[in-house]
């Protein structure tokens, strides 16, 4: 049974200024990308992922962190855009601005043709020095697990936020300005543990926002200018494109 639309966020989304969108795991699930939550399987099933990503695990066990992180970008090498990236990209066609912000560390916004992404969180399509800091989008996987940096020797490490880091500075500042700024904020796929991305959708919402939550673990409720509809992304955000623009379909 498809979820109904709610007549006030088509009128919210047609008549938005400024629409900012909060991404989680559960925009990339139907790519066939585990969730965060149930990223874990095999050899690392007896972990929880806030032990695994951490700068701790990486210094004890730096063999075991980067082959996780081998395997996962495998995963999302092997993974195509779903319907539900491909909605975003054509919704900043329609709205005179728009935000992406992402906690997801799969690129596949980017691939899907979004532009300017926010990844709060960093991409594990991207490596970096643990000693430096110095990003390389190509290395030698032959060369050791973790491989050395080839300007300095230290491990390399996935140019990803661990639990305990800072985000990017650059990042969430401009995550926030977005999020203050919108007349319309969608969080999507997000199930909203992590901080401080989970505070944004707040943020936005006590600044006089639409604020809708699309998810799987929330049920469909209106109040006021907050909706909370119980939809996978993929099928959801097509249909609230074709709704809110007809020629969009
Ligand atoms: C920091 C990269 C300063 C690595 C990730 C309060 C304030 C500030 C910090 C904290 C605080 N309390 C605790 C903290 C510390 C911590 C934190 O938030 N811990 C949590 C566990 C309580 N935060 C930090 O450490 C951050 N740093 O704040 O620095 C500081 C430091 C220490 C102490 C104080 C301050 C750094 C956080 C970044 C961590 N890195 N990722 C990697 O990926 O390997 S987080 C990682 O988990 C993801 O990036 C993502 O953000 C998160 C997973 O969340 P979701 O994306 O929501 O995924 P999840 O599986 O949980 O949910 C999926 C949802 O989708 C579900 O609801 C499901 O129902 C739904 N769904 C499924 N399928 C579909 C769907 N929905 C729609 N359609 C579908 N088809």
């Amino acid at each position: 049974m498809e979820t109904p639309i709610p007549t006030g966020l088509i009128t919210a989304l047609r008549t938005a200024r400024h629409v900012t969108i909060l991404t989680g795991a559960g925009v990339s699930a139907e790519s066939g990308i585990p969730t965060f939550r149930d990223a874990l399987q095999g050899l690392w099933a007896h972990f929880s992922p806030e032990e695994l990503a951490t700068p701790e695990a990486f210094q004890r066990h730096p063999r075991l962190i980067w082959e996780w992180y081998a395997a996962r970008r495998n995963d999302v090498q092997a993974a195509l855009p779903n319907p539900g990236h491909l909605a975003l990209v054509a919704l900043a066609r329609y709205v005179p601005r728009l935000s992406l912000i992402t906690q997801n560390v799969d690129g596949l916004h980017t691939r899907a043709g979004s532009s300017d992404v926010i990844e709060l969180h960093g991409t594990i399509m991207r490596v970096r020095c643990s000693a430096d800091g110095t990003t390389y989008t190509q290395w030698d996987e032959q060369a050791g697990l973790p491989p050395p940096c080839p300007d300095c020797g230290a491990p390399l490490r996935p140019d990803v936020v661990w639990f305990g880091e800072l985000l990017p500075e650059g990042a969430l500042i401009r995550a926030r300005e977005a999020a203050m700024q919108c007349d319309l904020f969608l969080s999507i796929g997000t199930s909203g543990q992590v901080e401080p991305a989970a505070s944004l959708p707040r943020l936005a919402y006590n600044r006089g926002a639409v604020l809708a939550v699309i998810n799987l673990d929330v049920d469909d409720r209106v109040q006021g200018h907050y909706y909370a509809i119980h939809a996978r992304s993929g099928e959801f955000l097509p249909r609230l494109l074709a709704a809110t623009w007809p020629e969009a379909a």
